[in-house]
Order: structure tokens, then C-alpha cells, then sequence
């Protein structure tokens, strides 16, 4: 079997984007019935569409908050997280990247990540800046924060034009610059900072893998490129453990 990830003593770092998530019922955004097919993401993901309509906006995220917290992760989630353990117990290192917002990773037992686009399950205060987990999918909205300030809430996502949070691009480019396998999965690898990363692992001589149902817009990056859903394949090709520990729960 030609494992993507063949020893655990190699330092891996992984990024997925919704694709991942496809198969746990998540929409993703560009594909067949993409998440963009209803709504146009000028129109809600971007803190102009936010100023310009907040309730639009906040329709658009409950719904996704209410669809991610209705789901559960699925295998590829669970044999990432397996290799995490894999990796961390033989001696290797790991990191995960993920664009995803939905929370599944976490939800999978994924521990040495960074959410780099922001979560679903947690919201920010637009004047007191105070940022919390938050479940509620609100009747009314947008909600207020019951600050001195009062400011209306706002997704902690980072939308269109927004840079990402303060730090994590810094981490997420040293964890790169350690590591010795890149592997992409999931993703269209149109959305930039993201879809910089494979060229500039590449750069660095890094070994890059791409994992996806179709060839992403920058496949020719990279080194491998093995197709298909990603729930059916990762638990099987991604490290060589032993068949079933890692395509189900815990
Ligand atoms: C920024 C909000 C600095 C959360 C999102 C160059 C450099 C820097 C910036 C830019 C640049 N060029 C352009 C920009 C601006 C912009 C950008 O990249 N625009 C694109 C459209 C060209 N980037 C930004 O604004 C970023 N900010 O760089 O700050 C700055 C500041 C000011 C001005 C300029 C720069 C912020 C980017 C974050 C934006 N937020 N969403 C939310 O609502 O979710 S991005 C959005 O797209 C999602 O977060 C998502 O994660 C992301 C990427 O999409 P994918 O995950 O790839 O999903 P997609 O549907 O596209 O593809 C799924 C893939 O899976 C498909 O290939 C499919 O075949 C595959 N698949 C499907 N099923 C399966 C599967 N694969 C395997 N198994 C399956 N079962």
C-alpha cells in the first residue's frame, strides 16, 4: 500500500477545507449545490455586507451554525485525528490547518490545530471585542452583547478582506517551515492565504500531497495528487494502522 504518510516519526502538517466536511452533510461552497449556488459571498461573508445588512448576514451564519451543530464529523475528520495520535506516539510531529468553520475537527479529537477562517460555535462583540462560545441559534437578530457598550455581535469568522487573526498565519507558516510533509485536503485552493500554502511548502522543498474529489485549481503543485472522497479514503491510505482504528468514533 503506497500510505500517504508512511512512518510515524515524520512531521506532518495537514489543511482541509469543506470537502472534508462534505460528507457529514456540510455544504460546501463552490461544488454542486455549493453553499455560494444561494448566496452571493459579497452579499454576506465580508464586514461590508455586514455593515450594509447585519440580519442577513446573521440569517446566513445560524443557519450554518444550526447545520453544524446538527452534525457529526465523519471518517476523514476521525483518521486525521488518529494520525495526530500516530504521529504524536511514534515520535513524529502534526499540525491541522483547517479552513473549516463547522467546529468537526475539534468534535473528532483533533487537538494541535489553528481554525484559520474562524468557527461557527463562537461569536464576537462588534464593541467591546469580547470573543465567546456561543451555541444559540437566536430567534432575533442580530443579537446584542449585554456589554456596558451594548455592541451587536457579530460571527468570529474571518470574512472576505478581513486579515486572519492576529498570530495564526505566523504559526501556521512555522509549522510549515518545520515540517517535512504537506498534505491538502478537501479544498478548491481558491482562497488566499490558504491556497498560497502548497506553493510555498513546495518552495521550501516540502513534500506536498493533495487529497481531494477533483483536481483543485493548483494540482499541478503538487507532488501527488490522489482523488476521491475523502471520507472513504483517508481512513485506508493515510497511514498504515491497523484496518478500522481510525474510520470511527474515539
Ligand atoms: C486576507 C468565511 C489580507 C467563513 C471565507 C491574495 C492574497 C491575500 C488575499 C487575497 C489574495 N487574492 C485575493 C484575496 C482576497 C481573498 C480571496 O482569497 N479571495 C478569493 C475569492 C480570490 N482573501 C481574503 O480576503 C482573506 N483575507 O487575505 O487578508 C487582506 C486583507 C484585506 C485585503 C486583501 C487581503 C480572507 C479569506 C477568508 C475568507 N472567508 N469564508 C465562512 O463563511 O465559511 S473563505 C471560504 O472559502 C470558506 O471559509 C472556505 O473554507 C474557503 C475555501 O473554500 P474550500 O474550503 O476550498 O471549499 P470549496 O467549496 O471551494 O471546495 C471544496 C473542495 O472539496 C472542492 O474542490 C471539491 O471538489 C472537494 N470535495 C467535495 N466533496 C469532497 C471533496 N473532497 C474530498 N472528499 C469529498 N467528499
Amino acid at each position: 500500500m503506497d500510505w500517504i504518510v508512511d512512518r510515524p516519526d515524520r512531521s506532518v502538517v495537514v489543511m482541509t477545507g469543506a470537502g472534508i466536511s462534505a460528507e457529514s452533510g456540510i455544504q460546501t461552497f463552490r461544488g454542486a449545490g455549493g453553499l455560494w449556488r444561494n448566496y452571493r459571498i459579497e452579499e454576506v461573508a465580508s464586514p461590508v455586507a455586514f455593515g450594509r445588512d447585519p440580519k442577513l448576514v446573521w440569517e446566513f451564519y445560524l443557519m450554518r451554525r444550526k447545520q453544524a451543530l446538527s452534525c457529526e464529523p465523519n471518517p476523514a475528520h476521525f483518521a486525521i485525528a488518529a494520525l495526530e495520535d500516530w504521529l504524536e506516539s511514534g515520535g513524529g510531529s502534526f499540525f491541522l490547518v483547517t479552513q473549516n468553520v463547522d467546529g468537526l475537527h475539534l468534535r473528532a479529537g483533533s487537538r494541535n490545530m489553528v481554525e484559520m477562517h474562524g468557527s461557527l460555535l463562537f461569536s464576537r462583540c462588534t464593541a467591546c471585542h469580547q470573543v465567546f462560545r456561543d451555541e444559540t441559534v437566536y430567534e432575533d437578530y442580530p443579537p446584542h452583547h449585554d456589554c456596558p457598550a451594548g455592541g451587536i455581535l457579530r460571527p468570529h469568522i474571518v470574512w472576505f478582506g478581513e486579515s486572519l487573526f492576529p498570530g495564526d498565519l505566523e504559526r501556521i507558516e512555522t509549522e510549515l517551515n518545520r515540517c517535512e510533509l504537506f498534505i491538502v485536503a478537501g479544498t478548491s485552493g481558491v482562497v488566499y492565504p490558504a491556497a498560497g500554502l502548497a506553493a510555498h511548502a513546495r518552495a521550501m522543498g516540502k513534500e506536498v500531497v493533495c487529497v481531494n474529489l477533483e483536481p483543485p485549481a493548483n494540482v499541478d503543485l503538487f507532488d501527488r495528487y490522489v482523488e476521491g472522497k475523502a471520507g472513504e479514503m483517508l481512513p485506508h491510505i493515510l497511514f498504515p494502522a491497523e484496518e478500522g482504528t481510525h474510520d470511527s468514533e474515539g
